[in-house]
């Protein structure tokens, strides 16, 4: 029998995704809204899942922080740009020594996190799972990927992490968590600014006039990482990008989809964070800096 309750923060594609992997392995969870949020009049949410073909139901109470106390177990799925204000909304319902997942694009904010709640046990995640919202409450798992979760010096997993282990996707335990951070960031660095500048597909990054960009991107990131002792994470960075790009050709980014649907974007923490590193180093980041300027019309748009 479990007794592991995981609350989950953000039931974006992702949140949602990981709620009904929880759900179907049997281990039991809940969505969590903030406080004034016109959907706590709800006390549960019906998630279907698409994958592989097949249709699940999901069946989720909707809580806020208060009614959820003490909280044991969160997985925060948020936007970057959301995290740190989602967690700190939540800390007066956390019990002492909550686990804390963080599973979100980009860097900048774990150490924020970490500064300002020494006491929680926070971890973080990097997931190349792909999910997209069709329509409502549908999410469809676009393609499996792998799940890496981690904290700095924990080199074994957590009792917790056994859930993990018990759903339906590749998930494992690393001792290296800033390494695969890292090089999630980089990836994401490459692509998602570049197909929200030029709107189009993953896929398009590989046709020729566009690879070159990527390619003097990576060339540029992998030097900003190499300055930042991330020599591991960027090796073989342009080959890796492309990849990805090859992968997921027929998918829209994050950013672009942000940006179609006039959303705020993670560029803060993801160019812009690059960018504040090179700085910070003394290196080179033109094409980044050119790539940040191009974006801001795209990112602000005037109405
Ligand atoms: O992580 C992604 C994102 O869009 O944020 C990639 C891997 C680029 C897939 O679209």
């Amino acid at each position: 029998m479990r007794s592991r309750h995981w609350h989950i923060l953000g039931a974006g594609s992702i949140g949602s995704l990981f709620a009904c992997l929880f759900d179907k392995a049997g281990i039991s969870c809940s969505l969590l809204l903030r406080d004034g949020d016109p959907a706590l009049t709800q006390t549960t949410r019906r998630i279907q899942l698409r994958a592989g073909g097949l249709t699940s139901e999901h069946s989720f109470p909707v809580t806020s922080g208060a009614h959820a106390a003490p909280i044991h177990y969160l997985l925060v799925c948020t936007k970057a740009y959301d995290l740190v204000d989602g967690l700190a909304g939540l800390q007066p319902w956390l019990a002492p020594n909550a686990v804390v997942v963080l599973l979100a694009n980009g860097l900048g904010y774990q150490q924020t996190v970490a500064a300002r709640w020494p006491q929680l046990a926070v971890f973080s995640g990097s997931t190349t799972e792909g999910a997209f919202r069709e329509a409502g409450q549908r999410v469809l798992r676009a393609g499996r990927g792998t799940t890496w979760i981690g904290g700095r010096g924990t080199r074994d997993a957590p009792d917790w992490f056994s859930d993990w282990e018990a759903i339906d996707a590749r998930c494992g335990w690393t001792e290296d968590i800033d390494t695969v951070l890292w090089r999630k960031f980089a990836i994401n660095c490459a692509i998602n600014p570049l197909t929200a500048l030029h709107r189009c597909r993953n896929g398009a990054l590989a046709e020729p006039g566009l690879a070159d960009e990527v390619r003097a991107l990576c060339l540029e990131i992998a030097a900003i990482g190499q300055a930042a002792g991330q020599g591991e994470a960027v090796a073989g960075l342009y080959r890796s990008v492309m990849e990805v790009v090859a992968a997921t050709a027929d998918n829209r980014s994050s950013m672009l989809q942000d940006v179609l649907a006039g959303r705020p974007t993670e560029i803060g923490f993801l160019t812009s964070f690059l960018v504040a590193t090179a700085d910070a180093q003394g290196i080179d980041a033109t094409h980044n800096k050119a790539l940040l300027a191009a974006l801001q019309p795209a990112i602000h748009p005037v109405s």
